[in-house]
């Protein structure tokens, strides 16, 4: 069985986070295994407050952990401190991760900041370097690479700047355009496009599921253009069969 590593922070709601992440791997049939960055206090309509781990916590879980199972792949998701992520880059090097899946998380969708400003640097400047890919949304891509995204066209230019820092396989997701959502994967020769119809209403968790997934069908062998494809139609459907079991955002049903 194929195994793969998330690596960020608890979400209560189990609709984001490494929850999230874990039931993405069951549901694909890779057994998931984890590491917490931070403990965050929400619900599906509030952000109430993060918790960082202390970094020893962190370093104690990797060397733990990854002395005695050899993940196929890993993602990251939410850091919060700059102690954290650079702890991470240290362990990626060290147990020599190589389908590595960066999800940019930066602020989550009500609003709450999720990463410091010194450590949203080091993202850019050491982590994304060692990255297979990056799965940015547009506010993400726009933080990230400084191109005002407004129209899809705008998207392309900001995939090569993400691509030229340092990634091998630099996406955009475009589910925040009005009519329609497209996602646009650059493998430094090609763009692979992925469009379908847009759903509304607002739901929690859509960054985490899609690089979970994207980083499953990698681990299950998939070619990147295959691996969008289908990462696509898995988030489709959990955004179609989404449940609304609070007061704010709907949470994504993942069978
Ligand atoms: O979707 C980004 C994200 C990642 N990780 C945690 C979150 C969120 C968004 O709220 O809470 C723990």
């Amino acid at each position: 069985m194929k195994i793969a590593l998330t690596i960020g922070a608890s979400d209560p709601t189990s609709g984001a986070g490494i929850q999230m992440d874990l039931k993405v791997f069951h549901s694909l049939k890779i057994y998931g295994i984890s590491i917490i960055t931070a403990v965050t206090a929400q619900s599906t309509s509030e952000f109430f407050l993060t918790y960082p781990m202390p970094v020893e916590v962190i370093e104690a879980q990797f060397e733990t952990l990854l002395r005695d199972m050899k993940p196929d792949g890993a993602k990251t998701g939410m850091f919060y401190s700059k102690e954290a992520l650079l702890c991470v880059i240290e362990k990626i090097k060290k147990f020599n991760i190589k389908k590595f899946v960066v999800d940019p998380v930066i602020i989550s969708t009500l609003g709450a900041k999720l990463i410091e400003d010194e450590a949203l640097k080091i993202l850019k400047e050491q982590l994304i370097p060692l990255s297979m890919a990056v799965t940015a949304n547009i506010p993400e891509a726009e933080t990230i690479t400084g191109v005002k995204i407004e129209k899809v066209d705008d998207v392309y230019q900001a995939l090569k700047k993400l691509y030229e820092m340092g990634t091998s396989l630099a996406i955009v997701k475009g589910g925040h355009f009005k009519e329609k959502t497209v996602d646009i994967l650059y493998d430094g020769e090609n763009f692979y496009k992925a469009e379908d119809e847009k759903y509304c209403g607002e739901f929690h968790g859509t960054g985490c599921a899609f690089s979970s997934a994207f980083l499953s069908f990698l681990c299950l062998g998939y070619e990147p253009d295959e691996a969008l494809m289908n990462t696509k139609n898995f988030v489709k459907n959990a955004i179609k069969n989404a449940l609304k079991l609070g007061h704010g955002m709907r949470l994504l049903k993942i069978d």
